[in-house]
């Protein structure tokens, strides 16, 4: 396959991309240890029975705590630790904020990185104790995302979702849910990481919970999208210096995901594979075809394909205990193309 470099340009490009990829390599490391030392507080309030519990059993893909019929299970502050240095911090409403507890209730939510405050759509909605303990805790830390649970017995939903938008002043998201069936609950997994993302804390979280596939896809399209803001076609010089940053960053992101170390060797021989090797520029017309989300990142030319491409081929290869290796990754490219050349569908697509 031609890749549209001259023979010059290409050994020019490897030498750049593994000096970049050196550096690039060592940064990104430092950054996510730093990021997996770190703990992670997540503050569930809410009345008894909201459906906090069974809310983190479905985010995380098992269970953590025990989910009780029974009302008024959890009847203090309880920090569960959960896995390495996530902790879920468990209360049962504010009614008893003025009591000797409420000091160190204040405490936990000013430290913690996610509050979640549930409402159950099945019952009296943002209720007068409901917004009081609203207001104290956003006094203390305005992180908070408002889970309104138990969509499937209950009606009218919109008219609720923009009642407490508009009683929260429109500054928070009300994400409407059901624990029981299941509904919307990615949705809530997104928006607890792109909160924890704020603050660089994303990644222990999304490397703990069950369903890595889409966070995955998310990083895969974000690295992407990045990628073809640096240039439509890679040239030797400045862009490759940037691109290659951006791949390894997806790299070293994806292998920690699915906690498979990768070493700064392949994942520099994969960077040159992608960039210079060939997933190269042929594959520009066809990527459209072949990824979910790639209309948008091809419309910003090859760097943003050779990218994605690149991303998916290791995602894939994870999934399936598959060594990445600039050949296993180069491969992998060649099945998909090959398959999609016969009309056939893409693993991910059969979902
Ligand atoms: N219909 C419906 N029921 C739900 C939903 N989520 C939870 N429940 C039920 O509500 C009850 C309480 O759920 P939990 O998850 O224990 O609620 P909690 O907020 O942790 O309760 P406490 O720990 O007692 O404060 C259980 O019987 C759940 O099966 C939902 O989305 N829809
Ligand atoms: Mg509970």
């Amino acid at each position: 396959m031609e890749s549209g470099y001259t023979q010059a340009q290409k050994e020019t490009m490897k030498q750049q991309i593994r000096e970049a990829a050196d550096q690039a390599f060592d940064q990104e490391m430092a950054a996510i240890n730093a990021q997996l030392k770190e703990k992670i507080l997540i503050a569930l309030i809410g009345d008894v029975n909201a459906g906090k519990s069974s809310t983190i059993n479905r985010i995380v893909g098992e269970e953590v705590a025990g989910v009780g019929a029974e009302p008024g299970e959890t009847t203090k502050i309880h920090p569960h630790p959960y896995k390495d240095k996530i902790f879920f911090i468990d209360t049962p409403g504010l009614n008893d904020v003025n009591t000797e507890n409420s000091a160190a209730t204040l405490d936990y939510f000013r430290k913690t990185d996610v509050v979640l405050f549930f409402l159950n759509a099945a019952g009296t909605v943002f209720s007068e104790s409901e917004q009081k303990s609203f207001r104290i805790v956003e006094s203390a830390n305005p992180n908070i995302l408002i889970v309104l649970n138990k969509i499937d017995a209950a009606d009218e939903v919109d008219r609720l979702i923009a009642r407490v938008r508009k009683e929260t002043g429109h500054k928070y998201d009300v994400i409407p849910i059901s624990s029981r069936t299941g509904e919307n609950i990615d949705t809530l997994r997104d928006a607890i990481l792109e909160m924890l993302k704020k603050k660089s804390k994303d990644i222990l979280f999304a490397r703990t919970i069950k369903e890595k596939s889409s966070t995955a896809n998310k990083w895969i399209i974000g690295a992407a999208t990045s990628a073809g803001a640096i240039g439509a076609v890679p040239l030797p010089g400045a862009d490759i210096v940037p691109l290659t940053a951006l791949q390894i960053g997806l790299l070293t992101r994806l292998a920690t995901l699915y906690e498979r170390p990768i070493s700064k060797e392949a994942a520099k021989e994969i960077v040159i594979t992608a960039i210079v090797g060939n997933l190269g520029k042929t594959i520009f017309s066809q990527i459209v075809k072949m990824f979910p989300g790639a209309g948008t990142v091809a419309a910003a030319g090859v760097a943003g394909s050779v990218t994605l491409a690149l991303g998916y081929s290791v995602k894939y290869a994870y999934e399936r205990g598959i060594d990445v290796t600039p050949d296993s990754v180069a491969n992998l490219y060649k099945t998909f193309r090959e398959r999609k050349n016969k009309g056939e569908k893409l693993p991910g697509e059969e979902e």
